[in-house]
């Protein structure tokens, strides 16, 4: 199953190690057929190249989106060895076997990386490449397909050793192959959706570009890569990193929700993070008080927390993170001084995305089941104060209702069931990833209870906050535990059979409770 190369087709976007590769085609004994710039390169470093123009006898033309697509290529690539009747064919229209292809694509992901305008993406979409790339891949069992500098050298060991290439090796590169192309395909498909409309789950863009193999997944034993779809948000995806070790995999899924939690936050607002489930929440006037607050919510859980802020980082805020034992921090940016101030933390991840995302904007998740995907448009589901219906006898207070949307915002960002409690602009409680709507009301004021004594505060921090609910209170009992801890006042969807008996717990201790007719689940 060893094919020796007679010809070998190149044609690279990206030049690096092609002449080493070109060489030991050439010493295998193969004829060169090039592109332009390719066979620029080649010919400067003196091999012998023959260009495509002149094997096809048509000139490469329209700006070079008509270069290599001619039956002549890829009738070569394609065309059967152990085919009588491909054979006749090739000999019939003078058509000679291409045995090997090198191609790296036009840089359609870095041009848009880049932020280039749409003619500039739309130019940088190659058709040629990927062409060539699927004959070669599909005719595996003669021809050798080459996407990716990282691969040339087991190639030119191949050459060098054997004179030619293996079937498993040339079967192993043609799954490369098309690994290649689909992801450089789901790259445009999810650029593209995103300049046209709304995108909607059936866009599925699984795939894009392989951004960093992870050390490890979820655990040690689970192996784990990252690969960014193109979708040009600012986050983690996008963000660069200025300082720390390698991100994780759990450090990626826990940053994206602490920066997707403070993008909601209007006003300067601080996120701190555990196992994708926030346990300090705060905006207040300036970010060091933010982040003072949100600590302040669980001390304890923060430890290796990581950390999202929606304003640029600040000295006085970085030297309090820098106090914290922390594992990420992200920022829309870094003043000089914070870059300095947490500079000694070596181990301490910093990204900067540049910009805040809108929480507004369309878009997709994904997620895995057994033998599938869901896809799903993103909760960009927002409650502004004029969605309020109050149905309680009394109405909350201005104060009430900033507090109740800040709490009924960070619900959506708390694994179901949720239960926050808010005091003041910061959380004071929060329940999470519970079974019961019950045990979630009790673990959010059981901690607010704790971390008040825990602080030498007088009294439970429940006292006085207002709680909210991700999905509705089926029955009393969980808004019960909530009033009797202290809590003054309620949100949460509404819509159950129940209502009536909740709306009368409410009355019953003088509290203020608003419905918003949106959920905010999270699985
Ligand atoms: O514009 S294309 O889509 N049309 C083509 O026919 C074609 N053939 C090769 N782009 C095409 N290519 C691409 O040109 C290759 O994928 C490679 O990225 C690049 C190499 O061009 P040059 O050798 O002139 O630098």
């Amino acid at each position: 199953d060893l094919v020796k190369p007679a010809r070998a087709l190149l044609s690279v976007y990206d030049k690096a190690g092609i002449v080493e590769l070109g060489r030991a085609l050439h010493t295998a004994g193969a004829e060169l057929l090039s592109t332009g710039g390719t066979a620029d390169t080649l010919r400067a470093a003196g091999l012998p190249v023959t260009e495509v123009a002149d094997y096809t006898g048509f000139p490469e033309m329209m700006d070079g989106r008509v270069k290599t697509l001619h039956p002549k290529i890829h009738g070569g690539l394609l065309g059967r060895r152990d085919s009588s009747s491909h054979q006749a064919a090739m000999q019939q229209h003078g058509i000679g076997p291409i045995d090997v292809v090198v191609v790296t694509l036009y840089p359609f992901e870095a041009t848009v990386a880049k932020g280039a305008d749409f003619d500039t993406c739309i130019e940088n979409i190659d058709i040629g490449g990927p062409s060539m790339i699927r004959s070669a891949a599909k005719n595996h069992a003669a021809v050798t397909v080459i996407t990716d500098p990282a691969d040339y050298a087991e190639v030119i060991a191949a050459l060098t050793d054997a004179g030619g290439t293996s079937l498993s090796l040339r079967r192993t590169l043609a799954a490369r192959a098309f690994t290649r192309t689909g992801a450089y395909d789901s790259g445009i498909s999810a650029w593209f959706n995103g300049q046209v409309s709304e995108a909607t789950p059936r866009q599925l863009a699984l795939g894009g570009a392989l951004k960093q193999t992870l050390r490890y997944g979820e655990n040690p034993h689970q192996q784990a890569a990252f690969y960014a779809t193109g979708d040009a948000r600012p986050g983690v995806a996008t963000a660069q990193q200025v300082q720390g070790k390698e991100l994780s995999y759990n450090n990626i899924n826990d940053t994206d929700a602490a920066f997707e939690l403070v993008a909601e936050l209007t006003e300067p607002g601080v996120a701190i993070i555990k196992h994708a489930n926030p346990c300090g929440v705060a905006i207040a006037p300036t970010l060091a008080e933010a982040y003072r607050r949100a600590l302040a919510c669980d001390p304890v859980s923060a430890f290796g927390g990581i950390i999202a802020v929606n304003r640029p980082l600040d000295k006085e805020t970085a030297l309090m993170i820098a106090d914290l034992f922390a594992e990420v921090v992200i920022a829309p940016a870094i003043e000089p001084e914070a870059t300095a101030a947490l500079a000694d933390k070596k181990n301490l991840r910093v990204l900067i995305t540049g910009a805040m995302p809108d929480p507004k904007e369309p878009g997709l998740t994904y997620r895995s089941v057994a033998g599938g995907v869901l896809v799903q448009s993103r909760d960009n589901g927002h409650v502004g104060a004029e969605a309020l219906q109050t149905v309680t006898k009394r109405a909350p207070t201005p104060a009430e209702v900033r507090d109740m949307l800040l709490a009924f915002t960070l619900v959506k960002h708390v694994k179901s069931n949720a239960i926050v409690l808010v005091k003041d602009g910061a959380a004071v409680g929060i329940g999470g990833g519970q079974t019961s709507r019950v045990d979630a009301a009790q673990q959010a004021v059981a901690r607010a209870a704790a971390m008040a004594q825990a602080a030498g505060e007088p009294q439970s921090r429940a006292i006085g906050a207002i709680v909210a609910s991700d999905a509705f209170f089926p029955f009393p009992d969980g808004l019960e535990v909530c009033l009797k801890a202290g809590v003054t006042a309620a949100i949460q969807p509404g819509g159950s059979k129940r209502d009536a008996e909740v709306i009368a717990a409410a009355d019953a201790a003088g509290a203020a409770m608003v419905f918003t007719g949106v959920r905010h689940f999270k699985h």
